[in-house]
């Protein structure tokens, strides 16, 4: 049985009570004053008089209909095969900390495979005592531990070091998602092995390798491996999803998403940095004396305002505004986040939805008064280092233009005497 509701078409009556609620919200912190009878009050609606689905029509839920423009989405321009490309967390629509595995960016080097778990093979070999082969079974039979983390890919905000470029947050900083994942330590998994072959860790590292055709490889320092690393296979509680790596796939907290390979094949312990190309020719900045830096695996702190942005004007009137945006750093917990509306000239401190988790998404909230002016929005976020979110001038001046990773500088946006949104770069 299918069942819909019309879509409803707002009578004259209904367009004139809702003006005047506009009005009202203004004066009434944002509540409705009845200005006369309301028919979504007044008249038995639809789905008052017919019954809904039954409990097995939907075995496996999807987001209404209504709101099926709350997707990932791609910027075809950017590159030149969607097999090798990105696509876009909606942060704008999102609210909370969690990103839902069905709309959480996606970077595939050569596309998302589709792996049984029965065909799953992980391979520990290099300087170990014991090489060995572990399945899907083995992993589950190791202690398990739950931990939320963001993965930002490196090249997060990466086409706005030239100037405001893309025109929504979905576009300028949806190369993140932050999920609950569950999984094995990746130092379970090397103390199984057995590390004595290795001798010394301290100048040791692992070399982690992805099963899909790019092969997408990393060196890891032996310190960071042993540390937080997680060899992950269910995120949000479920399994993960293929784009994300299915069966499993490993977690480096804080560190670039290049780093969080997908399809973990292997995982070999070296004394050297293997030098692969995703280490070196990509995923490398370049400085404005045409030399590059080395080793930047931190994602430094950031932050965005999610709401109001281009994709999420503000659409009612005036009076009571919530902005709000996400915070993160690579290096610890957020501690403070402050909201400027006037380009950065003066700053209130945002109130922060739960205290700052280390190497998580942190949502903030500033419930503030709006009366139409034209705001100049930015947010600034500060780590448990002491680290200060820079603006995009300083940023430039330690690091030119000539990079496309690591842009973790302050966003504004304009918004304007209308409510609209938009992407400019105040200096
Ligand atoms: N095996 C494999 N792992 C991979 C990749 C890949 O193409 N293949 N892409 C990497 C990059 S560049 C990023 S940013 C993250 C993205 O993870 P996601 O697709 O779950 O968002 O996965 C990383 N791991
Ligand atoms: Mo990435």
């Amino acid at each position: 049985m299918t069942f819909g509701f019309k879509d409803k078409k707002p009578s004259r009556r209904q367009f004139l009570s809702g003006a005047a609620a506009v009005g009202a919200g203004a004066v009434a912190a944002g509540a409705a004053r009845a200005a006369g009878p309301d028919p979504l009050i007044t008249e038995v609606q639809d789905w008052a008089s017919i019954t809904g689905e039954g409990v097995d029509a939907t075995p496996y839920g999807l987001p209404i209909k209504y709101e099926a423009d709350v997707v990932r989405r791609n910027v075809p321009w950017l590159t030149a095969d969607p097999i090798s490309s990105i696509n876009f967390t909606p942060i704008h629509a999102l609210d909370g900390t969690i990103t839902p595995q069905g709309c959480a960016f996606e970077r595939h080097h050569s596309g998302a495979i589709e792996m049984r778990k029965r065909d799953y093979r992980l391979m520990i070999n290099g300087l170990v005592d014991t090489p060995l082969v572990f399945t899907y079974e083995d992993l589950e039979r190791f202690p398990r531990e739950n931990h939320v983390y963001f993965c930002e890919c490196a090249a997060n905000t990466g086409m706005e070091w030239a100037g405001a470029q893309l025109n929504g947050a979905q576009f300028t900083h949806g190369m993140i998602h932050n999920m609950e994942y569950s999984g094995v330590t990746l130092r379970t998994l090397l103390e199984e092995a057995g590390l004595d072959a290795a001798g010394d860790l301290k100048d040791k590292w692992v070399y982690v390798e992805g099963a899909d055709a790019s092969s997408n490889g990393r060196s890891i320092p032996m310190e960071k491996a042993l540390d937080d690393c997680l060899v992950a296979f269910k995120a949000n509680g479920e399994a993960l999803r293929k784009e994300h790596g299915y069966p499993v796939r490993l977690c480096v907290p804080g560190w670039e998403g290049n780093m969080w390979v997908k399809w973990l094949r292997r995982i070999e312990v070296t004394d050297q940095a293997v030098q692969s190309r995703e280490e070196t020719s990509k995923y490398t900045d370049t400085l404005a004396d045409g030399t590059s830096r080395k080793w930047t695996w931190a994602m430094d702190a950031k932050s965005i305002v999610t709401s109001p942005s281009p994709q999420s004007p503000i659409k009612h009137g005036h009076g009571p505004l919530v902005i709000t945006g996400l915070a993160w750093s690579g290096r610890g917990a957020i501690k403070r986040v402050d909201v400027s509306r006037d380009g950065g000239k003066t700053w209130e401190t945002a109130r922060l939805a739960a205290p700052g988790e280390k190497m998580a998404l942190t949502r903030f909230y500033l419930d503030t008064e709006w009366n139409g002016e034209e705001m100049l929005l930015q947010s600034r976020a500060m780590d448990e280092t002491g680290y200060v979110q820079p603006t995009k001038t300083q940023l430039r001046e330690v690091r030119g233009e000539n990079s496309i990773y690591h842009n973790n500088c302050i966003q504004t946006w304009w918004v304007q005497p209308n409510g609209e949104a938009e992407n400019v770069e105040v200096s």
